[in-house]
């Protein structure tokens, strides 16, 4: 049977078909849909979603030393966060299979950085399977299973932004129960980091033999090509790339990409005069070609590190001329930068900010944008969790007014630590957690403040009010984000207060589906009181536009009724539409 899949989707079927019975993540594009799949569509693999990824890789670690067949997913900055638990792992090995996916972001389409993690799974000495399409995707799943048995390591299988996310027909099977595998209680291979320096050797030998492996492998194919001039080694979705721009060449394309097969790679370059290296991301495979002594290559001189690849940039590159006009060509889109989303309650609080004139540092979610026009309130972004440290030494570098601003799923994820060590240190740190009830850039998914799990089923909702007070923060105040005066008056307090404060501002995320689905009486702007003063304006609904008279009017199919705009006009023009009730 065949399945038309994204290959996400084509993952979490392999999974699913492969007999995994615990599945651990945190959301991160370009990885979220495999978990979203796996809720949705086969249960029986027992998926969640954790508080942060180094909870999904310690429960996943768990789970299969326990015996059970396990995947945990994240992004590739995701694993920077799980990197504590990843670099150890490998020293105990596992018992049942366990495949980590990482999907790495070259072009930093949703990413604070481009970042390839073949390089981290190379420092954990992990295995790395790269599938090209989306048969591979469920397929490499299955086979990453096999292989961690196999050879009692932790699997990495790396995906990227495009092959996440395109579709391909994909041959599926039925679901094998696989029996979960006896965990014996081994102090020398499970505890105690002095037994760690006896486990030291076993490394490498898993290493060596997983190189061995890798001389063989199905994973690596060889194309044959129509002649000796241009040989290609390439990896991931740049094989297709390949195959579209030089389909005569040969090409030697590599599925496992860490540990490297020499001889492989030695033999393969022997037949050609000049072999390209064509990987996205970093030259992993081509410094390891060098390091080797392979010396007809060309790589990243001539391809580049940076952003994504594409046939086109091949084309380009190889002097190959223009490649065929895309369909678009002639089609003018309008320039759309990214926004809040119409309701949104992050909009107020920016308003506010941008008001206050406070130094803000921010973090990693929707609120990112604020940052952007007409807002251009938040003045610092790194990473999650961020914002609160970065405030804390600005404060010590002389900026007491600083705020720093988290979404509830970031300060769940890495906001609590760094709390409660301002609050230990002294800071008078106001923190504003922006409380939508869900991890809303990534696509609304649940967090431990939705009171939901990744199934939908309710769960013990975090109370951040208690939390923020169990962390010594006395002076916390809750605010209905929609509440235009209240928010800045809030905000106020907490910044003048002399010493750490929190701000809850709260109203939920308006991509929630219950909240899509909610009837919401839209607001009209009655001309007849309308002095076109232009107030409505202000708030910087893209719901409100013009008409050709230019009165300020209200798009009722977009409206959500949030309030906002009713609250500034000083005529009270902007009333309930009649009608809806
Ligand atoms: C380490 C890491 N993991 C995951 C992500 C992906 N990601 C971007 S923003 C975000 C969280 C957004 O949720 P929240 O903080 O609640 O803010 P909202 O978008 O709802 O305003 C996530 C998970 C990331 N950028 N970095």
């Amino acid at each position: 049977m065949r399945e038309f899949l994204l290959g996400n989707e084509a993952i979490a079927r392999g999974a699913w078909e492969a007999g995994v019975k615990f599945v651990s993540g945190y959301p991160g594009t370009p990885s979220t849909e495999i978990i979203e799949t796996l809720a949705t569509r086969y249960p029986e693999t027992n998926p969640r979603w954790t508080a942060n990824e180094k909870v999904a890789f310690e429960e996943g670690m768990g789970a299969a030393i326990g015996g059970l067949r396990t995947l945990v997913t994240m992004k590739h900055v995701g694993l920077n966060v799980a990197a504590d638990a990843f670099m150890v792992f490998p020293y105990s090995g596992t018992n049942g299979g366990f495949v980590v996916i990482s999907a790495d972001d070259p072009g930093m389409h949703s990413s604070q950085n481009e970042q390839d993690n073949r390089y981290l799974a190379r420092v954990a000495k992990v295995p790395v399977l790269e599938p090209s399409d989306a048969q591979e995707c469920r397929d490499f799943m299955m086979a990453g299973l096999n292989l961690s048995e196999q050879f009692h390591s932790p699997v990495m299988l790396r995906t990227t932004t495009r092959l996440a996310h395109h579709k391909g027909l994909v041959e599926v099977g039925e679901r094998t129960e696989v029996a979960t595998r006896e965990f014996n209680r081994d102090p020398q291979r499970f505890s105690v980091p002095i037994y760690r320096l006896l486990r030291r050797p076993e490394v490498e030998k898993t290493l060596t033999a997983l190189a061995e492996y890798a001389e063989t492998c199905p994973f690596n194919r060889i194309e044959e090509g129509r002649d000796n001039k241009i040989g290609v080694v390439t990896s991931g979705i740049s094989y297709q790339y390949v195959k579209e721009v030089l389909p005569h060449v040969g090409v030697l394309r590599l599925g496992i990409t860490y540990p490297l097969p020499a001889n492989l790679l030695r033999d393969f370059c022997s037949k050609y005069e000049t072999v390209y290296v064509i990987e996205e991301g970093e030259p992993f495979i081509e410094e390891f070609m060098r390091a080797a002594g392979i010396a007809n290559i060309t790589g990243k001189e001539l391809f580049g590190v940076i952003g994504e690849y594409s046939p086109a940039r091949l084309r380009k590159t190889l002097g190959m001329g223009n490649p065929p006009a895309p369909f678009t060509e002639g089609i003018k889109l309008i320039p759309r930068p990214p926004m809040f989303c119409i309701g949104c309650g992050h909009r107020t609080v920016f308003a506010a900010l941008r008001q206050l004139r406070v130094t803000v540092s921010g973090d990693i979610g929707c609120y990112t944008m604020g940052a952007l026009p007409p807002y251009e309130a938040e003045h610092t972004t790194f990473c999650m969790g961020a914002s609160i440290g970065v405030a804390v030494g600005l404060e010590q570098a002389g900026h007491e007014n600083t705020v720093a601003i988290i979404g509830d799923s970031t300060f769940v994820h890495a906001g609590i630590p760094p709390l409660i060590d301002a609050v230990y240190n002294k800071s008078r740190l106001t923190l504003i957690i922006l409380d939508n009830s869900a991890t809303g850039m990534t696509g609304s998914q649940p967090n431990p403040i939705s009171g939901k799990d990744a199934m939908g089923e309710e769960t013990p909702k975090l109370d951040l009010e208690a939390l923020s007070r169990a962390s010594g923060v006395q002076n916390v105040a809750v605010v209905d984000t929609w509440d235009r005066k209240e928010v800045v008056n809030v905000i106020r307090r907490a910044v003048s207060f002399k010493g750490p404060s929190v701000v809850i501002a709260r109203g939920p995320c308006q991509q929630l589906p219950e909240i899509k689905r909610s009837l919401r009486i839209p607001f009209f702007i009655h001309e007849d009181l309308c002095t076109q003063c232009d107030a409505c304006f202000k708030v910087w609904c893209p719901a409100i536009t013009r008409t050709e008279n230019n009165f300020p009017v209200i798009a009722a199919n977009e409206c959500t009724s949030c309030t906002v705009c009713a609250q500034v006009c000083p005529t009270d023009a902007i009333k309930l539409a009649e009608g809806f009730a």
